[in-house]
């Protein structure tokens, strides 16, 4: 499944603890952070328990936000299982029906906050997150450039999965995604950011975005990746800078093995 696939609600419900970050939390959420104990839990149907890949679902890069702010969360996953090829979620089907995820059009991923839902569309909820983590920059206008380079990056997934679709992926990896987007992109950052970092100078929502593009969307095609990545050393020092976080280092080593 290309990047993008299912399936989490993710839950702020049991939002614990909260170590770094420049945004305050809610006073409600302060409050229920001191008298909670940590919870994560993940209730997942693996469908081939040999599968080895690693998590690329639309929630992954929230919970890769949750990790290195130091927030604990609820990782909540909608349970499936794959019959002939077709995904069955029976879960899914009734919590639709009864309307848990009205507030995002019946799809997930969804975050819920102190227990209810509010929140849909992945690209939201990470940015929402993000801010909680400490991760949207240290001021107004570094919020929307972490916000554009966002952007930026989701502009290069569409164009791989649109060259994926018409079957000139491999054209598209030779000739365009260095000249037209990485090395453009190698630029943004070298202005934007300190060395080591996409925007300013802490570790924030686009650098884990850039970092999850060359290190996980990509990696079904490494070698035309790392061709396409010759010179952009911008990138690379952000991509090595948020490689190199502890916390991250610790959920990637503790996250659930799933196919996507
Ligand atoms: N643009 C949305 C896409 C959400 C989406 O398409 N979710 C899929 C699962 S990956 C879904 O819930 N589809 C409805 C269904 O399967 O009935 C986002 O980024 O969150």
């Amino acid at each position: 499944m290309p990047d993008g696939s299912c399936c989490n609600r993710l839950s702020l419900s049991d939002l614990l603890r909260r170590e770094h970050g420049a945004v305050p939390l809610p006073s409600r959420l302060r409050r229920l952070a001191r008298r909670s104990a940590p919870i994560v839990s993940a209730k997942l149907v693996l469908p081939d328990p040999s599968a080895n890949t690693p998590p690329r679902s639309l929630g992954e890069l929230t919970r890769c936000c949750f990790a290195v702010g130091g927030v604990a969360f609820v990782d909540d996953r909608v349970p499936f299982a794959m019959v002939d090829g077709n995904y069955i979620m029976e879960e899914f089907k009734e919590a639709k029906a009864a309307g848990t995820y009205a507030v995002n059009m019946d799809r997930i991923p969804m975050l819920s906050v102190d227990g209810k839902p509010v929140l849909g569309q992945s690209k939201s909820i990470e940015r929402y997150v993000a801010g909680v983590c400490g991760l949207m920059g240290s001021s107004a206008l570094e919020a929307a450039q972490i916000d554009m380079v966002g952007e930026h990056v989701r502009d290069i997934k569409d164009a791989f999965n649109k060259a994926k679709g018409a079957n000139t992926l491999e054209a598209f990896l030779a000739e365009e995604l260095g000249p037209k987007f990485l090395k453009p992109l190698d630029k943004v950052v070298g202005m934007l950011g300190q060395p080591g970092f996409a925007v300013g100078s802490k570790l924030s929502l686009a650098g884990l975005q850039i970092w999850q593009l060359a290190t996980d969307f990509l990696a079904g095609n490494a070698a035309e990746a790392e061709k396409a990545m010759a010179g952009c050393d911008a990138l690379k020092a952000v991509v090595a800078a948020v490689a190199a976080n502890e916390k991250l280092q610790a959920w990637l080593a503790a996250r659930p093995v799933t196919i996507f």
